[in-house]
């Protein structure tokens, strides 16, 4: 067999280089030949010697190519046994779990969603007006104090302070989810029934505090709204939340700036083997602030307060996951610790749902 036949014959890349060595290698064929150039006279090395190197390149060549042609073939035939068939059971379950918090949104999700409540999103970062002056929180109002506001030192791509608004005033990381609704309001008619969860931020930081924290609050502007919508819907949430028939609620009065009249939602408890539950109405815990929109932050959105009226309410979810599932730390929420998770996480396979239990 000629070298070339040797080469095209080689099954292996092992094989391949045994030619190779044969060839090319200190004492291989090829070699020889380029050694007996020494000892040819000038005149025959001038008609052999360029013979002798091309049959070196020609060899060169196909070694190189048949070594690509079986690293081609090695590469598909372990990619053939590499195959993985995703239609396979997982022999493994799941290792991650689903944070309390998370789980306590989507719970809140479909549960509202059942009332026909859509979900509306907005910025983290918000101009003073969507978060304090449209919700009718003046200037002077103590929300807006430096201890409780984080203020943003942005700059523009230009080198300016990021300031917006009429009065150039400094953005915010939102210090509740309220501005969402404004922006809804500005950009859809009525009638709106929306719920607005999601992150927000205080500067403030304690055992019950979290500079962020998450929050949850709903709005309904429509014709003929009052106080008794408002009390049925949260009734109603409360008891598929907290998933039993005996909730008690009672509204105590209150203020908030963006709500004329304003109340406190409280939830009655009770004893039971020791321990406080809710239901029955032995003592009051609050769980939701609430109220009718006040008429300046109907007009603020450009309504009409004589046409269109509605009710708007609030919550933190962290405290809503903390009293349904009896955790009683806030701080450990945001820690990070894996064991935490593994004793109050979730199922990422358990869908909270009105038919299965939202409980999960
Ligand atoms: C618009 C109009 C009215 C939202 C409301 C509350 C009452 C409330 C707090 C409870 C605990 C937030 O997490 S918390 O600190 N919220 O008590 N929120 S009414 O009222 C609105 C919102 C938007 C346009």
């Amino acid at each position: 067999m000629t070298i070339l036949d040797q080469i095209a014959a080689a099954g292996t890349l092992p094989d391949l280089d045994a030619v190779r060595v044969a060839a090319l290698g200190k004492s291989g064929e090829i070699t020889a030949l380029l050694k007996s150039l020494g000892g040819m006279t000038p005149e025959q090395r001038a008609v052999d010697g360029p013979k002798i190197h091309a049959r070196r390149e020609e060899v060169t060549r196909a070694i190189a190519a048949r070594k690509t042609e079986l690293e081609a073939a090695e590469l598909d035939a372990r990619l053939a046994t590499e195959r993985l068939d995703l239609s396979l059971p997982a022999r493994e379950m799941p290792r991650g779990s689903v944070h309390p918090v998370s789980q306590v949104m989507d719970e809140l999700t479909e549960i509202f969603a059942d009332m026909g409540f859509a979900v509306a999103e907005g910025p983290e970062i918000e101009d003073d007006w969507h978060n304090f002056t449209a919700l009718n929180i003046p200037e002077t109002h103590p929300a807006r104090a430096m201890h409780d506001t984080f203020y943003v030192n942005a700059r523009t791509a230009a080198g300016d302070d990021y300031l917006a608004g009429e009065h150039e005033r400094p953005m915010v990381l939102r210090t509740h989810t309220s501005p969402v609704q404004i922006r809804t309001m500005l950009g859809q008619k009525p009638p709106i029934r929306i719920i607005a969860p999601g992150r927000v931020y205080r500067s403030d930081s304690d055992a019950t505090h979290t500079p962020m924290f998450h929050q949850i609050e709903g709005l309904v502007i429509d014709k003929g709204i009052t106080m008794g919508h408002l009390k049925w819907t949260l009734e109603t949430f409360l008891k598929a939340f907290f998933e039993r028939d005996d909730i008690v609620i009672r509204l105590r009065p209150s203020y908030f700036p963006f709500t004329e009249p304003s109340a406190e939602i409280d939830i009655g408890w009770s004893m039971e083997k020791g321990r406080r539950v809710v239901g029955g109405s032995e003592g009051w815990m609050e769980v939701l602030g609430s109220g009718m929109v006040h008429r300046t932050v109907i007009e603020a959105c450009g309504l009409d307060p004589a046409e269109w009226q509605g009710f708007a309410f609030g919550t933190g979810v962290d405290r809503l996951a903390m009293l349904k599932y009896g955790m009683s730390d806030l701080r450990a929420f945001f820690d990070g610790d894996l064991r935490w998770m593994k004793h109050y996480g979730f199922s990422a396979l358990d869908v909270p749902t009105l038919s299965g239990g939202v409980g999960a």
